[in-house]
């Protein structure tokens, strides 16, 4: 195991559950997932979303608005109750193929201030240091000025890049990469490679963005934390988890179907 770099493997929740029916999981395409997860000879941090054990009681509740009502208490309890059980399926799901996998709950690690996050990563550092692979997830983090607000993955994904010395992110999602308008024919053409720069001035296609149930943006959350995760790190990466094995391709350097993003334009 080269021990110098960390990877982050982020496993979208819309490839793992059914997003629209409560609490559905798919448990094959998970331990799918995880068989490649566990073929990757590299350090990694895994970080997966919430799919149907957050987003729909999220939503109900409104959790993702912050405190504004006793009530939403009961989504909270009920969030944290679903989604510590999915957690502890994917590490399970990892740990039967073979993976060390710990988890570490996010929101008793990560708060916000007025200015910024309150982190404390030090197990996490340790865990690594002893070759373990934690496993973190999307959750209600507190907050000072709204009490309480969804953390997606995504954004975990970028507190973790500032604070580890992160080589690649993987998007595991459940499309097969960034889609862009053509303007020219109007169709969406999937992006083999972009640069951060583009991102800013290429029309990304808006098929993906319409899921009612994801409280945290789905593919123009995505975009938006790839934009800064680019700042920090040199290479992201989306896939579809709905073919695992292009994990392996890119973990073996070969050609795959997906989108490679770059902190600097090639010249
Ligand atoms: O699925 C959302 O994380 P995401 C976390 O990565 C909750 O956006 C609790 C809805």
């Amino acid at each position: 195991m080269n021990s110098k770099k960390i990877d982050i493997i982020k496993i979208g929740g819309s490839v793992i559950t059914n997003k629209g029916e409560y609490r559905s999981l798919r448990k094959k395409q998970l331990s799918l997932i995880c068989k490649e997860i566990s073929k990757w000879d590299i350090k990694c941090i895994i970080v997966h979303g919430a799919g149907s054990f957050g987003h729909i009681i999220a939503k109900q509740y409104s959790i993702h608005l912050g405190f504004s009502y006793q009530e939403q208490m009961k989504g909270i309890f009920q969030i944290r109750k679903d989604m510590t059980e999915l957690s502890e399926i994917v590490v399970n799901s990892l740990v039967e193929e073979g993976v060390k996998a710990l988890s570490f709950q996010t929101s008793a690690i990560i708060s916000e201030n007025k200015s910024g996050y309150d982190v404390n990563f030090n197990s996490i550092k340790k865990a690594l240091t002893l070759d373990l692979t934690p496993v973190l997830a999307g959750d209600i983090i507190f907050t000072e000025k709204e009490g309480f607000r969804i953390l997606s993955g995504d954004t975990l994904a970028n507190i973790l890049a500032n604070n580890f010395e992160i080589n690649r992110v993987i998007f595991i999602s459940d499309i097969d990469g960034i889609y862009i308008r053509n303007k020219d024919t109007g169709e969406d053409e999937l992006a083999t490679s972009l640069s951060k720069d583009d991102l800013d001035f290429i029309s990304i296609s808006i098929l993906q963005q319409s899921d009612s149930n994801d409280v945290t943006g789905d593919m123009k959350g995505k975009i938006s934390a790839i934009k800064s995760l680019l700042e920090q790190v040199s290479e992201v990466i989306v896939i579809n988890g709905n073919y695992p094995k292009r994990l392996t391709s890119i973990q073996n350097s070969e050609n795959f179907i997906g989108t490679i993003l770059i902190a600097k334009k090639s010249t």
